[in-house]
C-alpha cells in the first residue's frame, strides 16, 4: 500500500492552491524514517488575510443556502472521505507514525462527526415569544462569520474534521492552521473538500504558531478562535484574542487520573488502564497517566497490567498486528525520554519500559517503550507535569477523601476514569472529580454527541456535541411590532 504525496504543498485559499507571499517553505519529516515527506508553505499575515477574506466572501451564501443544502454537502463530504479512508489513514500514519489501524479508526470517527453535525443542523432552532397580541420577539441563530482554528499534532485528521464540521454546519467559513509537524492529512482533505463544498469555505494556512497562528488570532475579521494545544499557548491565544474581542474555545490537555476502587473488575480495569495510558503512544490530552489504585488491590492490579504489556505490540505501523507506533517528532521524543530520566532520578521505580525501542527496518524511527512507574510521589515532576507520551505513574491510596484531594490538586481538569462495580461509588466519584469528562469502567471513548472539554487550566468550551454547534452561532433577536402604535419610554 502506497499513495502519492506531492513534493510541495501550497496554501489552500479560496478553493485554490496559492504560493505563500514570502515564498518560504518548511520540510515535513517522517517520524518513521526521519526522511523528508514533503515541503509545505509558510503563511505570513498577508496569506492569512487572503484566507480570511475568501472565508468572508464565502460564508453568507453558504449560510443562506439553508440547513438542508448544508446537510447534503456535509454528508457528501463524509461519503467521499470514507471512500478514500485507506488513503487518508495511510497519509496520517506517514506523518504521525501512529498504527495504520488506529489511523483508519480515526478516519471513521471523523466521518461520524461530519454526519453528526450534518444531522444536528436540521434540528437547530431559535425560538419565538409572543410578547403581546401585537408584538413578536424572535431569537434566531446565525453564524459568527469566519472562524480561526488551530490544530495540534496528535490527531491531525480527527482534529481538522471534528473542528471544522460544527463550524461549517452552523453556516460559518473556516481558516485552519494545522500543527507545524503534521499538515499532510489536512492538506489532502482540503483538496477533497474543495470538490464538494463552495470555494472559500475551507481555507488551510500552514506555518508556525508564533507567526501564522498569531496572525490568525490577531486578524480583526476572525470572529472566534478555537485551539487545541498546551496551556501556555492557550493562555497566550486568549490574551491576544481579547484585543479584538474574539470568542475562544481552549482545549489544553491534562494530567488525568484513573481511579481503581477495591471492588473494581480488575481484568477490565487492567485493560482499561493500559488503553487509557498508552493509546496513541500516550500523546492524548485525556491520557490516563496517573493510576490511583486502592492499596488492597494494588498488587493484583499491577500484576494483571504487567501481564498485559506484551499485548502492546510496538513495530511497523503498517503491520496489522501493531498497536504501538512512534512519537510524532524528535524533539518531543527527547522531552519524553527526559521526563522518564527525571522520574528515575527522583527515585521512582520503572516497572516496565523506560527506554527507546529498536524496530527492525526503522533505524531512525521515534519509538519508545510504554513505560509504567511504580509508586510515585504525588508532588514529583513525574506526577504533576503533562508528559504527553506513553508514561504512566502509580499512586496508592487508602482513604477516598484523601485520594480525591490528590486527584484534584493539579491545575488540570480534563478527564478521569473510575473503575468500580458499585453504581453509588461511580456516581459519587464522578461528581467529586474536577474534570470535564469522566469515564466509568471504560476509557478514551469519544462518541459524537458526548460533550468534550476541560475545566480549570485544561480550558473551556465543549467539542464533539450539540453544544459545540451552538457555540459556533450567535443569537440575533428580532422584535416585530404589528400595532403601528408609537410606544412611549417609561
Ligand atoms: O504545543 P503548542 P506543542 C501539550 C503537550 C505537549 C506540549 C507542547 O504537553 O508536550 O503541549 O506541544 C499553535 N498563536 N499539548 O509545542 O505550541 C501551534 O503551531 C497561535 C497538548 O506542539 O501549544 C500548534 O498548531 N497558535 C495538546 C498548536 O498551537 C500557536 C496538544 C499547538 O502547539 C501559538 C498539543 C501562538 N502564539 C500539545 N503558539 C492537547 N490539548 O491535546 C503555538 N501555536
Amino acid at each position: 500500500m502506497k499513495f502519492p504525496i506531492q513534493d510541495t504543498y501550497q496554501l489552500y485559499i479560496g478553493g485554490d492552491w496559492q504560493t505563500s507571499a514570502s515564498g518560504e517553505t518548511r520540510e515535513i519529516l517522517s517520524p518513521l524514517t526521519g526522511e523528508k515527506i514533503c515541503r509545505v508553505s509558510e503563511a505570513n499575515e498577508f496569506d492569512v488575510s487572503a484566507a480570511v477574506m475568501s472565508g468572508k466572501a464565502a460564508w453568507p451564501n453558504w449560510f443562506m443556502s439553508g440547513p438542508r443544502k448544508r446537510q447534503a454537502a456535509l454528508m457528501q463530504a463524509a461519503d467521499r472521505i470514507l471512500e478514500e479512508a485507506e488513503r487518508f489513514a495511510w497519509l496520517e500514519t506517514q506523518n504521525t507514525g501512529k498504527p495504520w489501524r488506529e489511523s483508519l479508526a480515526n478516519v471513521r470517527t471523523a466521518v461520524d462527526r461530519l454526519r453528526y453535525y450534518a444531522g444536528a443542523i436540521r434540528v437547530l432552532e431559535g425560538n419565538l415569544q409572543q410578547v403581546s397580541s401585537d408584538v413578536l420577539s424572535m431569537n434566531m441563530r446565525e453564524p459568527l462569520g469566519v472562524i480561526g482554528i488551530i490544530g495540534a499534532w496528535n490527531f491531525p485528521l480527527n482534529m481538522f474534521l471534528g473542528k471544522i464540521a460544527p463550524a461549517l454546519a452552523a453556516g460559518n467559513a473556516v481558516v485552519y492552521k494545522p500543527a507545524e509537524h503534521t499538515p499532510l492529512s489536512t492538506l489532502e482533505l482540503a483538496r477533497l473538500l474543495g470538490e464538494v463544498l463552495p470555494a472559500g469555505l475551507v481555507n488551510v494556512v500552514t506555518g508556525p504558531g508564533r507567526t501564522t497562528g498569531d496572525a490568525l488570532v490577531n486578524h480583526p475579521d476572525i470572529r472566534k478562535i478555537t485551539i487545541t494545544g498546551s496551556v501556555e499557548t492557550g493562555r497566550r491565544v486568549m490574551a491576544a484574542a481579547a484585543v479584538s474581542t474574539k470568542q475562544v474555545t481552549l482545549e489544553l490537555g491534562g494530567k488525568n487520573a484513573q481511579i481503581v476502587f477495591p471492588d473494581a473488575d480488575l481484568d477490565n480495569a487492567a485493560q482499561g488502564v493500559l488503553l487509557g495510558a498508552f493509546l496513541n503512544q500516550g500523546q492524548v490530552c485525556t491520557s490516563g497517566s496517573r493510576i490511583f489504585v486502592h492499596r488492597s488491590v494494588k498488587d493484583a492490579l499491577l500484576k494483571k497490567v504487567l501481564a498485559l504489556v506484551p499485548m502492546l505490540r510496538c513495530g511497523d505501523p503498517y503491520e496489522k498486528t501493531t498497536n504501538v507506533g512512534c512519537i510524532v517528532y524528535r524533539e518531543h521524543l527527547d522531552r519524553i525520554l527526559a521526563a522518564i530520566e527525571k522520574g528515575r532520578l527522583e527515585g521512582t521505580e520503572v516497572l516496565t519500559g523506560g527506554a527507546v525501542q529498536d524496530i527492525s527496518g526503522y533505524p531512525n524511527g521515534l519509538f519508545v517503550q510504554p513505560t509504567l512507574f511504580g509508586e510515585t510521589d504525588n508532588a514529583s515532576t513525574l506526577a504533576t507535569r503533562e508528559i504527553f507520551g506513553p508514561v504512566a505513574t502509580t499512586h496508592v491510596w487508602d482513604e477516598e477523601e484523601e485520594m480525591l484531594g490528590l486527584v484534584n490538586h493539579l491545575d488540570y481538569g480534563l478527564a478521569a476514569g473510575i473503575w468500580t462495580e458499585n453504581l453509588g461509588t461511580a456516581h459519587r466519584t464522578a461528581q467529586a472529580v474536577e474534570a470535564g469528562r469522566v469515564w466509568v469502567n471504560c476509557y478514551n471513548l469519544f462518541p459524537s454527541g458526548a460533550a468534550f472539554g476541560g475545566t480549570k487550566a485544561s480550558g473551556f468550551g465543549r467539542e464533539d456535541s450539540f453544544e459545540t454547534l451552538l457555540a459556533f452561532t450567535q443569537v440575533k433577536n428580532v422584535i416585530i411590532d404589528n400595532s403601528r402604535k408609537h410606544r412611549t419610554f417609561y
